[in-house]
């Protein structure tokens, strides 16, 4: 319906759909109260108007059954705009199994963008129709905003941080996305094109690859250059746990606590290691804060990510459960 109307955008994903029942709800709400309330002012104006010099208005006392029904009604739709924004908001923030994840890196002022199997690009975004994808976003400098107005979908990118955001493309076509968070100068011109084509294009666009490495296989070469591969051995031999299997299993620490291995968690250990500390090991690992992008961040965590299909080692001491399925 709204599509129809001048200006609106498209619906081409999942949420534009349910996006806008709702807003469509909330704005006819509005409107009913807005109208109704306006018609009695008008209508008591006259009907209630002083009509002679002398003339003294009674006192009221209030009614039982008006002011119940002023309580309940709005308590009524409040908590029904509640449910539904709820429901709606819970699936956007939680991705399905099994997503397509593209790594988008906001600078000032241009959006990176990193396919699965490497080819980067920017300020363009390639999608395959009907396919889950998972932005995980990082900032390199200050907070800003990846917007997709015809996805309905919007998510804060912020430095030092990962933030994803998910959603199905639904049609075919090219939508504008923004950088909505003012970010400096160029803010307004930070921004860039999505395009959704059907899988098999997709996949032919991805192979015409520009041939920069995939994350992995960078990630993999870091960890060698970076000298990672002397401390972290695959066997649990070296001086530092072995990274099998760590991602997504639960860490115990030195303080007795124990901890997620999530993107969040690989982040830390690599930048500040000090901050939680593997059981059974001495804080030994050199800060890599300041001295690596966030390029070479998300390489480095789709590799040890990659390590999850490895053996894990019986030595891994820290390690409680993994990732594995
Ligand atoms: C000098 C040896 C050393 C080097 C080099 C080193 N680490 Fe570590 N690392 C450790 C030790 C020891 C620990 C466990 C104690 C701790 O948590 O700080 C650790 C912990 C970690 C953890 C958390 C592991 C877990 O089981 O929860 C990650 C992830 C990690 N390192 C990644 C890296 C990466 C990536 C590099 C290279 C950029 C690297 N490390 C370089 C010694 C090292
Ligand atoms: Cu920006």
């Amino acid at each position: 319906m709204q599509a129809q109307l001048p200006f609106y955008p498209d619906q081409a994903s999942n949420f534009a759909p349910s996006v806008d029942a709702l807003m469509t709800f909330l704005i006819l709400v509005s409107l009913f109260f807005a109208v109704a309330i306006t018609a009695a002012i008008v209508f008591f104006f006259f009907k209630y108007r002083r009509k002679s010099e002398n003339e003294v208005g009674y006192p009221i006392h209030g009614d039982m059954r008006l002011e119940s029904l002023w309580i309940i009604v709005p308590a009524f739709l409040s908590l029904a705009m509640f449910g539904w924004g709820a429901v709606v908001y819970v699936d956007f923030r939680h991705a399905p199994q099994d997503t397509l994840d593209i790594y988008v890196i906001g600078k000032q002022w241009m959006w990176k963008i990193q396919q699965p199997n490497g080819r980067r690009e920017i300020n363009e975004l390639h999608v395959p129709i009907g396919r889950d994808v998972k932005l995980v976003m990082a900032s390199e400098d200050v907070i800003h905003d990846f917007y997709v107005p015809a996805f309905r979908v919007k998510m804060d990118v912020v430095p030092g941080h990962y933030n994803t955001m998910w959603f199905r493309p639904t049609k075919a076509g090219t939508y504008r996305f923004f950088c909505s968070q003012y970010c400096g100068t160029n803010h307004a011109v930070m921004g860039g094109w999505v395009t959704v084509m059907d899988p098999s294009d997709y996949a032919a666009w991805l192979s015409g690859s520009s041939g920069t490495d995939s994350p992995l296989v960078a990630g993999e070469k870091l960890f060698t250059e970076r000298a990672c591969v002397t401390c972290h051995i695959g066997n649990g031999s070296g001086r530092a746990p072995s990274l099998n299997g760590v991602y997504g299993g639960t860490v115990r620490l030195a303080d007795g606590s124990t901890v997620t291995a999530d993107d969040a968690y690989i982040r830390e250990s690599i930048l500040v290691p000090s901050a939680k500390i593997v059981a059974g090991y001495q804080p030994l690992m050199p800060a890599f804060q300041g001295q690596l992008t966030e390029d070479q961040i998300l390489s480095l965590t789709a590799y040890i990510k990659s390590l999850q299909s490895q053996p894990i080692p019986a030595t891994g001491a820290g390690v409680l459960t993994t990732g594995k399925k």
